[in-house]
């Protein structure tokens, strides 16, 4: 069974029961124009994330791996968009506007594509969600279920706002989670340590954290 030196300890994990979980790398977050931008964020902080992102990728799929890509937006006629999430802020566009990238956070619009270095296969599960948890209105709890996944390998962005939500609903459902830590980022690199911190404090109270060349050679 593969193992890695995690915070705050040891992570075991069996490669047929364990899915890698990639939180919203879309346009919409990651370049410019999109909804990240919109409310004010520098975007070029989230690059980071990408090359290990993909690293990981390549080896959880080299592993045979369930692999999950999530993508955050809302149905066209914005009836899954509460007004406590499209009127917060001042933003220069809000959800459902027309922007660069076609309709801000809207499926189906270019900027709600999960970018090129990251494309899913066909072969790949895809989890549209209106939410910032990837649990909360989706079927992901079910398809987690149906292939016998007890372990979640989780990355992508942003890591306090959409990666920590997912961790806190999967945890609460008895998933054993991992955040690759390169392979998640922040508009505001604190916030990134901070989430990082409270995920491992108090003996892994949400998870494990571990950077993903350990994961990678684990996997190897
Ligand atoms: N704004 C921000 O940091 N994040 C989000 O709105 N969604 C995700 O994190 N995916």
């Amino acid at each position: 069974m593969p193992r890695v030196a995690a915070r705050p300890f040891e992570f075991f994990f069996e490669p047929a029961s364990t899915a890698l979980v990639l939180i919203d790398m879309q346009r919409d977050f990651l370049e410019k124009g999109g909804f990240g931008e919109t409310l004010g964020n520098d975007v070029s902080h989230l690059r980071s994330a990408i090359a290990p992102a993909r690293a990981l990728l390549e080896a959880c799929r080299s592993a045979e791996m369930t692999i999950v890509h999530t993508r955050e937006g809302h149905a066209p006629d914005l009836a899954d968009c509460p007004p406590a999430k499209r009127s917060r802020g001042k933003p220069t566009l809000r959800i459902g506007d027309r922007g660069p990238m076609g309709r801000v956070l809207v499926r189906g619009e270019p900027g709600h594509d999960i970018i090129p270095e990251l494309a899913p296969r066909d072969s790949e599960i895809v989890i549209d969600k209106p939410g910032k948890g990837a649990f909360y209105a989706t079927a992901l709890g079910e398809i987690l279920r149906l292939r016998r996944i007890t372990h979640l390998l989780v990355a992508g962005v942003t890591t306090e706002v959409c990666v920590q939500t997912t961790m806190r609903e999967a945890n609460d459902r008895g998933y054993e989670c991992l955040l690759v830590e390169d392979a998640t980022a922040s508009y505001f690199p604190e916030f990134k340590r901070a989430a990082i911190e409270m995920i491992v404090a108090q003996g892994g109270i949400v998870g494990w954290v571990m950077p993903s060349a350990a994961v990678i050679a684990a996997l190897g």
